[in-house]
Order: structure tokens, then sequence, then C-alpha cells
């Protein structure tokens, strides 16, 4: 092990080639990149001749030891001891982890890659000083990577090393990874046992005009958790704690009248704007990615529905991710359909990649696409008759809900909600809301106005907008002037609006029929 202490927080790999430079100078974007809060550097050059190469790495070691950062050398045992650095890092293909700390030494910093749990442990037991874990997204900088295991796999891998007695090894995630997502990798990769240590990066810093900038405005936001953080899962939720405090945070909608954009497929885009002006909130049904930007500087919440989805949409749907994720604003994933083609499976991937998303609720089959389960086969959108246990399925929905550090709600019968922590199921509703289209849609536009109110307990919000949604549909089913799902449809908007003004007039009696059980 090596004895000096290193700081892996923003480890810099270099690439020379002209994509990625381009027409700058190395040794003058690695300067500024250390200037700027560059921890820990890795001169990684997979073409130059051996000269070349010790040639470059004195330069740069000479302008790393100025800063006092630790400096090492990708894959060369031999450039590493010429130039006299600080340490390697080895690929899977590169010279073995034992020979390469022979010839180094026990104080060298030897670092190795591992996409995998079983590589992981490999170079943990055979003493490697720190992991590169990746590749986290797919990344031009290096195509050929063996796959992509998203925050996910890397928390898993994380957590196993903690089980398997290494957790003092330090890592480092790498892969695509920049300022609009660094924040989220290190809170979405962080298991309850062990977090990462720092996150790898070569084009966020190296392929920018102002390294320097770049590479402070990394650490900047490493310094911080990212603004859509919660802690609330942390603190005791009773089911009367959430009896009584629903209505008042119904209330507070009403009162506040957040904006509820809606990001919404083509089918429901009226009856999503008519309930959320019946609950209260103020709906804009804008699926133009270019606007969410301000549309997120206005405090509300965004719903993000993958029905008739296009790439074009999608691509919509990633900008205004990315906006709302910025500014902290809650945003509410609908995969729609997500199991039913490949464009959609796909598209589960790609938004989750591409952004954080507060609660994602579906029904069966679209959560357990959204976990990672193969071979889901939804026909069409529908949810379709259960395959799994309600135990299954509480299983399920925590550990999604856990492994992405979100809320997440797989809708049915009996509904089925987790943060993680604390997980509830919730009984009530109607079967005429299986009989028209749209109710699940809308059901986010609901959760996503309440959650514009309540940012601190996101679960408690869901929750809160959940019972407030399926109450009213009881209330209006059972009314003596519906007669079936089109009369049930104007009296369920009525029964939202009814519902609403009660809170605001204090009377909270409605809750009353909540079928809320903790799980
Ligand atoms: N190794 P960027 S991904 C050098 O997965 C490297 O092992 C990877 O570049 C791995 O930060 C990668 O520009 C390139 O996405 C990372």
């Amino acid at each position: 092990m090596a004895p000096m202490a290193v700081d892996y927080s923003l480890y810099l790999v270099t690439d020379s080639t002209p994509a990625i430079l381009g027409d700058k100078d190395l040794v003058a974007v690695v300067k500024a990149a250390v200037e700027g809060g560059a921890t820990i550097v890795q001169y990684r050059d997979k073409t130059s001749d051996t000269a070349e190469l010790v040639r470059v790495a004195k330069q740069l070691h000479q302008v790393t030891k100025a800063a006092g950062v630790p400096f090492l050398i990708n894959d060369r045992v031999d450039v590493a001891l010429a130039a006299g650095v600080e340490g390697v890092h080895v690929g899977q293909d590169d010279m073995d982890l034992k020979t390469a700390r022979k010839l180094l030494g026990p104080d060298a910093i030897i670092g190795i890659t591992a996409n995998s749990l079983e590589e992981a442990l490999d170079a943990a037991g055979d003493g490697a000083d720190y992991l590169g874990i990746g590749t986290v997204f797919a990344t031009p900088t290096k195509e050929n990577t063996k796959s992509i295991i998203g925050t996910a796999g890397v928390r898993d891998i994380l957590s196993d090393l903690h089980l398997c007695g290494f957790g003092g090894i330090q890592t480092v995630a790498i892969g695509g990874i920049n300022a609009s997502n660094v924040q989220r990798v290190m809170y979405q990769c962080a298991s309850p046992t062990k977090d990462l240590d720092g996150v790898a990066v070569v084009s966020a810093i190296i392929a920018s005009q102002d390294p320097k900038a770049a590479a402070h405005n990394l650490r900047d936001l490493l310094s911080r958790p990212p603004p859509f953080a919660f802690t609330a899962h942390h603190v005791q939720l009773s089911r009367n704690d959430i009896i009584a405090r629903v209505p008042t945070i119904i209330a507070r909608m009403a009162s506040r009248k957040p904006l509820c954009h809606n990001m919404t497929n083509l089918v429901v885009q009226n009856f999503a704007a008519n309930v959320a002006l019946a609950i209260g909130a103020s709906p804009i049904m804008s699926n133009n990615g270019l606007e969410a930007g301000d549309l997120a500087a206005l405090g509300g919440a965004l719903v993000v529905n993958m029905g008739t989805t296009t790439p074009d949409i999608r691509s919509n749907h990633l900008k205004a991710l990315a906006a709302y994720n910025a500014v902290g604003g809650p945003v509410v994933f609908d995969p729609v359909g997500a199991g039913a083609t490949q464009q959609r499976r796909e598209g589960v991937k790609a938004l989750m990649a591409g952004g954080y998303f507060d609660v994602i609720k579906g029904n069966e089959g679209e959560i357990r696409t959204v976990s990672g389960a193969h071979g889901v086969k939804q026909h069409g959108v529908d949810s379709g008759a259960s395959q799994l246990t309600l135990k299954d399925r509480i299983t399920l929905v925590k550990a999604t809900a856990e492994r992405e550090s979100n809320v997440v709600l797989m809708s049915g019968v009996i509904d089925v909600i987790s943060d993680g922590v604390r997980t509830f199921t919730i009984s009530n509703g109607h079967k005429y809301l299986g009989e028209i289209t749209g109710s699940g849609c809308t059901l986010g536009t609901t959760i996503a106005s309440v959650l514009a109110v309540e940012r601190e307990d996101k679960l408690l919000a869901a929750v809160a907008g959940i019972l407030m949604y399926e109450i009213a549909s009881e209330r209006a089913a059972g009314r003596d002037d519906v007669k079936g799902p089109g009369t049930f449809v104007p009296a369920f908007i009525d029964e939202l609006y009814r519902i609403r003004e009660e809170c605001v007039r204090g009377d909270g009696t409605w809750i009353e029929a909540a079928k809320l059980e903790s799980a």
C-alpha cells in the first residue's frame, strides 16, 4: 500500500488525440487542470513511442510535483520507472498487478480498471491502491469498453467490496462523467456501506477550452450533494404521521399553485391539464426541451411521460431532465409501456442514464423493466395480469428505490411505494381508473404537483398525491350520477377539486378512507 494520503476526488486522465485535446498543448492543459483543482493525474497515451512517452511524462511530472499532485502512467510500468513517477494505472489486459508492484515497490500507487465485481475483488485482493470502476456511461472517448454498468453497477460493486472485506480500498468511477452528472454519480453510486472516493474524467477537462475553469467547476460540484439529494428516508414516517399531514400538504399545494410541467403523450394532454387544475396546480404542457430551463426556474415540477415516444421526444426529455436536475426541481418519470418495445426499453435506459428522477412510477411490467429485469413482455401500455406476489413486488420496489436513491411506485390493485428505507402499500382506487385512458399518466401529474410543494420528504409527497387521487376515484365512482367510465371522468375531476377545497377549508376527513399500510 502506498504510504502517501492520496486525494482521489478529481482524477484527471489525459488524452492526446486531436478529437479530445484539439490543438492545445497537453502540458499546459494539465498545468491548468491542477491549478483548477485536479487532485491526481494519469498520463494515458496509447500511441506514442516509448521515448516520447518518457519525455512527456517527465514534463508532466514537473507540473504535478510542483502542485503536490500524484502522477501515474497508464499501462507502461517501464515508462513510470524511467520518469520516476508515483505510480501506474493498469487495465485488465495490461501487466498484472503483482508484477507491477514487484517492479515499482511498495510505495508506488497502483490502480486497476474494474468492470465487474469479479475484477474488483481480484484487484483488491492483489493489493491495488484504488480501482477505476466503469464504464459508467457510454463515452466517445473510449468506445471499446467492455460494458456500460451505470451508477447502479458501480453501486453494487461498492457494496460488495465492503461485504467482502475490502471496504477500505479507494474507488473512482469513470466513463462519460462531466459537470452535468458528477454530483448524481457521487450520489447514486454511494451504497449504504461504501461511498465513491472520486471521479475520473478525460474529456470533461482535456476537451475544455478552459481546463482550469472546468476542473474548478468539477471540484466545486464535488464539494456538495446534488440539489435533488434527499435525506428524509432516515426520518420515521408512520401511517398516522402520513394521515395527519396529507390534508395540510394538499392545502399548501392549492395555495401555492405550483407549476406542473407535463411532457406527456399525445393521448392524455388535455386530461392531464384538467387534473392539474382540479388539484390546484398550474399545468403547462410543453414538450420543447429548449424552454425547460426557463420553466425549471419557476419552482415547479416536471413529469416525463414516455408514452407516444419518438427519438425527437426523447432528446427533448433529456434536455428538460438536465434543466430540472440542475436546480433540484422534482422530476417524475412515467416509463409508459417500458417493456413493450425495443425503442421503449432503450428509452428507459437512455433517460435513466441521462438524469435523476425523484420518483419513478409505473405498473408492474414497467417497474420490472426499470429494475433491469429481462424478458418482461408488456402487451402495449396496459399493466396486464400481475406476475409477482405482493411480497416480491415489495422486494423489487424497495430494491429499485434503494439502488436509484429515489422513490419508486409500482401501481396496481395494491400500490407499492418505497424510498428504499420506508415502504408502504396503498389499496385505494376504483376499477373505473382501469377503464379510462390516462389514469396512470395523470397520477404522475398529481404526484409531481405535490412534490413541487413538498420537497423535503418525497415519499410523503408521492403518498399524498396517490391518496388524493385514489380516494377521489372512489368518491366519484360511488356517486349516483356515475353510471360507468364515461360519466366517471367528469365526476372524478369534480372529486379531485372537492378534496382540494375541503383541504383548503381545513376539513381533512376524506383521508379517513385511506387504505395505507406500512410494508
Ligand atoms: N476508461 P471521458 S472509460 C479511459 O471504462 C477510460 O475503463 C474507461 O473518458 C473504462 O471522461 C474511459 O471523456 C474514458 O468519458 C473516459
